[in-house]
């Protein structure tokens, strides 16, 4: 077998992303996006945390339901199992450096192809953490999070955890298992569960309430197991509504969360929230990363963007910075990122078939979430839209308002007040106004 040549370098000609700020027109810059720059008490890079989604920039080469694969990635040109995972894995340290990504997430088989038998998976899955390990030493990218990809195999079209064969549901706990493991020996900060197959086609063949129950079985196996490895880190749930179940189980965030308080889940567990997946659940993504926030759930985010005129998930790169500000006005009100970042669960367009593509993606995504960061930071130090919108709610600050918060009033007493008070004055609610603020600053 041909050795393979380590060292190699597939983006030529492209150096490190450099901020060189708004005036340059240098299309391999950052124009926003200083990561030393101060945005209030944190730079730019602690509050963004962005991470590369090691599956659709090395993995995915663009085939599609009607067509063939259309990036010719040279790092995949190799026969042999072990010497394509490592080139594809220099490839994506080569990127992550230059691109100034302080972070990576990947599934199991992102990082090697699964093979015929277990044991063999299990032992290129060895390999790759270790030499995962050493690059991630010299380079000092880290692992935002690691997981399994528990939705690829035929095994598991009938789902993983909340499949009906109990078969399959110990596969599925091999491979968590494993990738528990992989994610604790990277230092991994945490660990994503997205149950793509958890969920089902028809009702008519579906126990519902029992592979419910299953799932939240089986989550808990995964959190003892961990916990019991030393990971203290933060066991994310993904939600999505359907693709590619019709009706997936983690619907959106406010039937994950039931599910994590009814199956006494919610002191392991946070949410990553993807804005193409609120998209789908008729959801804006704000409203997705609010209702985490107000459950003290807000764990991480998948960037990338849907499509206004489709209803599947395009996962393209963000580039709204309107629509970002309004989630960025969500996630600093929130405290910001601790544990969780802005990982780039898009990919670049089936025909943008260049290297540099990725580059461009990334640029842009990093730009847009940047000004974003800055109009938030903005709207929330001028003060006017939080004393506004603190304003709406004044009656509730004194007298029986604030009664009625505190558990002192009955519903009779509400029917004496409005007996005494008559009809109430009409009090606009000023959505143009508000609207208006953010524009000021975007
Ligand atoms: C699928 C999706 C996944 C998860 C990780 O829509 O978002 O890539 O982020 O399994
Ligand atoms: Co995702």
């Amino acid at each position: 077998m041909k050795e393979r040549t380590a060292g190699n370098e597939f983006f030529k000609g492209i150096g490190p992303i450099r901020f060189e700020g708004i005036k340059s027109d240098n299309p391999l810059a950052f124009r926003f996006y200083n990561p030393t720059a101060k945005v209030g008490k944190k730079t730019m890079e602690q509050h963004l945390r962005f991470a590369v989604a090691y599956w659709h920039s090395f993995c995915g080469t663009g085939g599609d339901p009607f067509g063939l694969p259309t990036k010719n990635f040279p790092w995949l040109t190799s026969s042999d199992p072990i010497h394509r995972a490592k080139d594809k894995m220099d490839a994506a340290f080569e990127f992550m450096t230059k691109i100034g990504a302080p972070f990576y997430c990947f599934h199991d088989y992102d990082i090697v192809d699964e093979a015929i038998t277990l044991k063999e998976s299990e032992k290129r899955l060895e390999t790759m953490v270790a030499y995962a390990k050493q690059k991630q030493k010299e380079s000092g990218v880290k692992l935002l999070w690691g997981t399994a990809n528990l939705f690829s195999n035929p095994r598991y079209m009938n789902g993983a955890a909340t499949n009906p064969d109990f078969h399959v549901v110990c596969h599925a706990g091999t491979q968590v298992k494993n990738a528990i493991d992989a994610t604790i020996a990277l230092g991994g900060i945490n660990y994503v569960f997205w149950g793509g197959r958890e969920g089902y086609l028809s009702l008519l063949n579906t126990d519902m309430k029992r592979e419910q129950e299953h799932m939240a079985r089986f989550l808990h196996m995964a959190r003892d197991y961990g916990r019991k490895q030393g990971f203290n880190g933060t066991f994310l749930i993904e939600p999505k509504p359907m693709e590619p179940s019709k009706h997936q189980y983690d619907f959106d965030s406010a039937t994950v969360i039931s599910f994590l308080r009814e199956y006494d889940l919610m002191d392991d567990f946070k949410l990553n929230l993807e804005v193409n997946h609120a998209t789908l659940a008729h959801h804006t993504f704000q409203h997705e990363l609010q209702v985490a926030a107000d459950a003290g759930v807000l764990g991480s985010m998948d960037a990338n963007r849907g499509d206004y005129q489709n209803g599947w998930d395009t996962d393209q790169f963000p580039n709204n910075v309107y629509e970002l500000t309004e989630a960025m006005l969500v996630v600093l009100q929130s405290g910001g990122f601790t544990a969780g970042g802005i990982n780039f669960d898009a990919k670049t367009r089936r025909n943008s078939s260049d290297l540099a593509d990725i580059f461009y993606a990334h640029i842009g995504g990093i730009d847009a979430f940047a000004r974003a960061l800055v109009a938030a930071h903005t709207i929330l130090e001028d003060g006017e839209y939080t004393k506004l919108r603190k304003q709406r709610y004044g009656t509730f600050d004194s007298g029986k308002g604030k009664e009625f918060e505190r558990n002192k009033l009955s519903l009779t007493d509400l029917r004496d007040l409005a007996h005494t008070t008559g009809e109430p004055a009409q009090i606009s609610g000023r959505q143009e106004y508000f609207e208006n603020i953010l524009s000021k600053f975007v």
